[in-house]
C-alpha cells in the first residue's frame, strides 16, 4: 500500500546533461514526444520534418529550439542525446540506425520496423550500444504507463487473479471508416504491410503479455479490409493493400487462451483498448478510455477499483501524476515513459521500460499474423 504518490525517486531524475531531445517527425506523434520531453524538464534541442518548412510550422507547437534541415544534421548535431523518432514508419530502421550509430539514445515509434529483419537490426544494434557505454533504445508501447495496467501487472504477479485461463481483448477505432478516410499508413511502402495489427495489434500484444508476464505462442488469425479502395487527400483513387481489420485466437506459453479484435474501422470506437483478464481467482479488465478505473471481478464480490494513489500497490501509484479525482490519460502515459527514458539514461533500471527488443517481438508476432492470414492455419510465433 502507498502512503504517498510521489514519484520513486530511484526512477526519476534527468541525465547529467539535462533531457536534450532532437525530434524527427512532426505529426500527432510528434507533438505527444515534445510534450512529454518538455513536461519532465527536458528540452527540444532541433526538430526535422520531411521538408524545412513544415518543421518550421511545427517548431512553436513543439517548443522547439531550432530546426534541422535534415534528419542527418539533427541526428548529427552535438545538441541532441536523445533522437526520438517519430516519422512514417518505413523510415524508423534507417533513422533509428544512424541516431544508434552515431552514439545517441533513441526513442523510436512503433512498428519499430516494417519486417522481423530490420526489427532484428535495431535490436542488436540497441543491445551492442547498451553494452558499450550504457545507452538507452526505447520502443514507447505506452499504455503498459497508465496506473491501472501496472496495477493489473502487480495483481497477477502477487497472484489475486489466480491461474490466469483467458485473456481476450480487442483494439478498436473509427479513424479509418469511411472510404474518403485516407493516411500514410494505409499505404504499404510508407506504413508497411501489417496496418491495423501492425499500428493497434502490436499495443493490445504488448500489454496482454506485459500485464500478464505470458506469451503468445500460437495463433491463427483472419484480416479484412473492408474498402478495396480509398480516396487520398488528393482526391486520387487508389487501391488499399493492408488490413482494416484482424481478428486473433491464440495460446500462452502457460496454457491461456484467448481471441482478439482488432480494427480501425468500428463506428463510434475512437481509441478503445480493450483488455480482460481471467483467472482462477478473478477477472482484471482495463479499458483504455476509462483509465481511471480498473474492473475487478470476483464470483461473490465484483467491484471498481479507482486510481487512488493512497489504495494502489507502489508499483502502481509510482505513475500517479495526479491527486485521486483528477483524471490523468493518454499524454501522461508518455510523460511517464520519457521520465523512466531519463531516468534509464542516468543509470536507473525502471521497471517495464519498453524497450527495442519489444519491438522486435511485435515484429515478430506481426509476422505470424501475416502468415497465418495467408495461410488461413495455425502458426508458431517465433522467439
Ligand atoms: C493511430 O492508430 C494511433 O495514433 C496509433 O499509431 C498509436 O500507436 C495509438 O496509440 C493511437 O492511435
Amino acid at each position: 500500500r502507498a502512503t504517498t504518490a510521489r514519484p520513486d525517486p530511484g526512477t526519476t531524475g534527468l541525465p547529467r546533461r539535462g533531457y536534450r531531445a532532437g525530434i524527427l517527425g512532426v505529426g500527432f506523434m510528434g507533438g505527444v514526444h515534445a510534450r512529454a520531453v518538455r513536461t519532465g524538464g527536458g528540452v527540444v534541442t532541433l526538430v526535422a520534418a520531411s521538408d524545412v518548412d513544415t518543421a518550421r510550422d511545427a517548431a512553436d507547437l513543439l517548443g522547439a529550439r531550432a530546426v534541422a534541415d535534415s534528419a542527418e544534421e539533427l541526428i548529427a548535431s552535438p545538441d541532441v542525446d536523445v533522437v526520438h523518432v517519430c516519422t512514417p514508419n518505413h523510415l524508423h530502421v534507417e533513422l533509428a540506425r544512424a541516431a544508434l550509430q552515431a552514439g545517441k539514445h533513441v526513442v523510436c515509434e512503433k512498428p519499430l520496423a516494417v519486417d522481423v529483419h530490420g526489427a532484428a537490426e535495431l535490436a542488436g544494434l540497441a543491445a551492442a550500444a547498451r553494452e558499450a557505454d550504457g545507452r538507452v533504445a526505447v520502443v514507447p508501447f505506452a499504455y503498459r504507463f497508465h496506473p491501472m495496467v501496472r496495477e493489473a501487472r502487480e495483481r497477477v504477479r502477487r497472484g489475486a487473479v489466480g491461474t490466469i485461463s483467458l485473456v481476450h481483448g480487442s483494439y478498436l477505432q473509427d479513424w479509418l471508416l469511411r472510404d474518403s478516410d485516407d493516411n500514410w499508413r494505409v499505404d504499404p511502402a510508407l506504413g508497411g504491410a501489417s496496418r491495423a495489427f501492425g499500428d493497434i495489434g502490436s499495443h493490445f500484444c504488448d500489454l496482454l503479455e506485459f500485464t500478464t508476464g505470458h506469451r503468445i505462442v500460437r495463433l491463427v488469425a483472419q484480416s479484412a479490409t473492408v474498402y478495396p479502395q480509398r480516396v487520398g487527400a488528393d482526391g486520387v483513387t487508389h487501391r488499399v493493400e493492408t488490413e482494416d481489420a484482424v481478428t486473433l485466437q491464440y495460446q500462452t506459453d502457460r496454457g491461456a487462451l484467448g481471441t482478439a479484435v482488432i480494427s480501425q474501422v468500428s463506428a463510434g470506437r475512437k481509441n478503445r483498448l480493450f483488455l480482460e483478464i481471467s483467472g482462477t481467482e478473478s477477472t482484471l479488465t482495463f479499458d483504455q478510455e476509462q483509465p481511471e478505473t480498473l474492473w475487478e471481478g470476483r464470483r461473490d464480490a465484483s467491484r471498481l477499483l479507482v486510481r487512488d494513489p493512497e489504495t494502489l500497490s507502489a508499483a502502481a501509484a509510482r505513475y500517479s501524476r495526479l491527486p485521486a479525482g483528477h483524471p490523468q490519460g493518454y499524454q501522461e502515459c508518455f510523460d511517464a515513459l520519457v521520465a523512466d527514458t531519463a531516468a534509464a539514461i542516468g543509470g536507473a533500471v525502471p521497471d517495464g521500460l519498453p524497450t527495442f527488443d519489444d519491438g522486435l517481438r511485435a515484429a515478430r508476432l506481426a509476422a505470424a499474423v501475416g502468415e497465418s492470414v495467408r495461410s488461413g492455419g495455425w502458426v508458431e510465433v517465433s522467439r
